[in-house]
């Protein structure tokens, strides 16, 4: 039996954006960070080639763009503990370090270690979309939050983007599968 799978977080959904080059620190991966004063739009997030759905704030001009943009969106989950794995796919320029519920999940085209606003990406050349699995154990029933940092290579960089896709598997298909077997295997009840 094919494993169905559920999608979380569609590309294309809109997210909530912090682009003034300042510093938020860490408090903003988490789950319960107030991100009220954010602005929001649908992805494709970012600026500079004109394929986005919303245009973010850059900086002061062509040669000074901020490093670090912050990204935040949620979803809702009724009973985690039906998933049996999650798998993501990530559009970014040029490097991005992805969170769930303000645990660290992936990170590409980024140096190792802490991370801060002024970190620049690896490098800036062009990427394609890059896949990514995450541990279904980081879900929690309810609300969850993703939470995405998207860093410049270099502050002179022309361009960033960003949109993200989250998808489950369940374990629906596997336990129907079980049921399905042990059914057969009794015997006939009725006469
Ligand atoms: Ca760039
Ligand atoms: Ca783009």
């Amino acid at each position: 039996m094919v494993c169905a799978q559920t999608v979380l977080v569609p590309m294309g959904a809109t997210w909530k954006f912090l682009a003034d080059g300042s510093n938020p620190g860490t408090a903003w991966r988490t789950l319960d960070f107030d991100d009220a004063a954010w602005a929001r739009g649908p992805a494709e997030l970012g600026y500079g080639e004109g394929d986005e759905a919303t245009t973010v704030p850059s900086g002061t001009g062509s040669v000074s763009h901020f490093v670090t943009t912050y990204f935040r969106t949620s979803f809702v989950v009724d009973n985690s503990g039906r998933y049996s794995g999650l798998s993501g796919t990530l559009v970014y320029d040029d490097g991005a370090v992805v969170y769930l519920n303000g645990a660290e999940v992936f990170r590409i085209n980024m140096p190792a270690g802490p991370v801060s606003f002024n970190t620049l990406a690896a490098d800036s050349s062009e990427y394609e979309p890059a896949g990514f699995a995450v541990d279904a154990g980081h879900l929690r029933a309810g609300r969850n939050v993703i939470a995405v940092e998207i860093h410049q290579g270099d502050s002179g960089s022309s361009d960033i983007s960003f949109d993200l896709r989250l998808e489950a598997v369940t374990r629906e298909a596997r336990a129907m599968s079980a049921a399905h077997a042990a059914s057969t295997a009794r015997p006939a009840a009725r006469q």
